[in-house]
C-alpha cells in the first residue's frame, strides 16, 4: 500500500479513538461533576504506527487485505485507574454500553504474563460514521491501573531498545518489579477509603474555594470594594487550615451580601 492509502485506510481508526476518549472521558467528568469517585483517572489513545503493523503481519503471516481483520489494536485505546477493582467497574461500564460491541476479552489481571505484564484487554466492534456511510472497526481497550501502566510502559521502551531480546539479568530485574508493582496495587488497595476520603474532601474545599471567588469577583464588579476585601482576608485565613464548615459559612454569608446587593 502507499502512504496514501495507509492514510485513507487509518482514517476511520483515527476517528473511532477520537470517539471513544471523548466517551470514556466523559464518564470521568460525570462523575466528577457529581462529587463521586470515578473509576477511571485518565484516558489515552493512539492509532498503530504503520512500522509496527507491518512488522506484526509479518510476524503472523498477514496479507495486507487481512489486517483490519487480524490487527485488533489498530485503534488502541488506555483506561488508567487509581485502584485494581476499579477495572471491574470499568468493565462493567464497557459490557454495558450499546455502542461498543464486545468481541472477546483478555484477563492479564489475573492470569498475568509471563513477561509480569498486567492489564485488562477487551477487544470490540466499533460503528464509525464516515463520509460514504457505516464503517466496523476493531479496537482494544486496555484497562490498567496506574502501576501496571508505569511498568508496562517502562518494560515496552526496553523491548523496543532490545528488539524484544531483553538480557536475561534485565528480565529478572523486570519480573521483580513487576512484583513489587502488584504489592504497591495491593497496598493501596488496603488503603484505598483512606485515600478516597482524602481525594473528596480536596475535591468539596476546592468546589467551595471556587465559588467563594466568585462570589467575592461578582462584589468586586457590583462596586462593594470593602465587602469584596473583607471576604478575600476571610478565605486567606481559611485557605490552607479551614475546614468544610467554615468555607460553607463564609460561602453562605458572600452569598448572602450578594442577595442583598441584586
Ligand atoms: P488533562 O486535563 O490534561 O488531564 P489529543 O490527541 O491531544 O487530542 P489527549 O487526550 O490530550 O488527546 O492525548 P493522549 O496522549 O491520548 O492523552 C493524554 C492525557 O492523559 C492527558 O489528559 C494527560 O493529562 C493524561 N495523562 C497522561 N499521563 C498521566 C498521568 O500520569 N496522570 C494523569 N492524571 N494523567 C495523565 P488531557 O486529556 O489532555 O486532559
Ligand atoms: P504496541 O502498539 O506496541 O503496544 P501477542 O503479541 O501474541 O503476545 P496479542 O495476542 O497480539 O499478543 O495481544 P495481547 O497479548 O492482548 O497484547 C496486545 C497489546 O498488549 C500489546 O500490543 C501491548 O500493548 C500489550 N502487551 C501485551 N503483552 C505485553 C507485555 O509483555 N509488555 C508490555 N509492555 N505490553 C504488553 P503490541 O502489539 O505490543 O503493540
Amino acid at each position: 500500500m502507499a502512504v496514501r492509502e495507509w492514510k485513507t485506510f487509518l482514517l476511520p481508526y483515527k476517528q473511532a479513538v477520537d470517539e471513544l476518549k471523548v466517551k470514556l472521558k466523559s464518564i470521568r467528568k460525570e462523575y466528577r461533576r457529581k462529587n463521586e469517585y470515578s473509576p477511571i483517572e485518565f484516558v489515552t489513545g493512539r492509532v498503530k504506527e504503520i512500522s509496527s503493523m507491518l512488522e506484526k503481519a509479518n510476524k503472523f503471516n498477514i496479507p495486507l487485505d487481512r489486517i483490519e481483520y487480524e490487527i485488533e489494536d489498530i485503534a488502541g485505546i488506555r483506561i488508567m485507574c487509581q485502584f485494581v477493582d476499579d477495572i471491574e467497574r470499568v468493565v462493567d461500564i464497557v459490557r454495558n454500553r450499546k455502542d461498543m460491541q464486545i468481541i472477546y476479552e483478555k484477563d492479564y489481571v489475573t492470569n498475568v504474563k509471563e513477561s509480569g505484564y498486567r492489564s485488562y484487554h477487551i477487544i470490540i466492534k466499533y460503528p464509525v460514521y464516515m463520509a460514504e456511510g457505516q464503517k466496523d472497526i476493531l479496537a482494544e481497550f486496555q484497562i490498567r491501573t496506574l502501576a501496571m501502566n508505569f511498568w508496562a510502559t517502562i518494560e515496552h521502551s526496553l523491548n523496543y531498545k532490545y528488539k524484544h531480546d531483553i538480557p536475561e539479568n534485565i528480565k529478572y530485574k523486570l519480573k521483580t518489579a513487576a512484583d513489587a508493582a502488584f504489592q504497591l496495587d495491593e497496598q493501596m488497595l488496603e488503603i484505598k477509603d483512606e485515600i478516597k476520603d482524602a481525594q473528596k474532601l480536596f475535591e468539596v474545599k476546592s468546589s467551595l474555594v471556587s465559588n467563594i471567588m466568585n462570589n467575592i469577583l461578582t462584589l468586586s464588579y457590583l462596586g462593594k470594594t470593602n465587602e469584596s476585601i473583607r471576604y478575600q482576608k476571610q478565605l486567606n485565613d481559611l485557605i490552607d487550615e479551614g475546614e468544610v464548615s467554615e468555607l460553607n459559612n463564609l460561602l453562605n454569608i458572600t452569598e448572602r451580601t450578594l442577595d442583598m446587593y441584586k
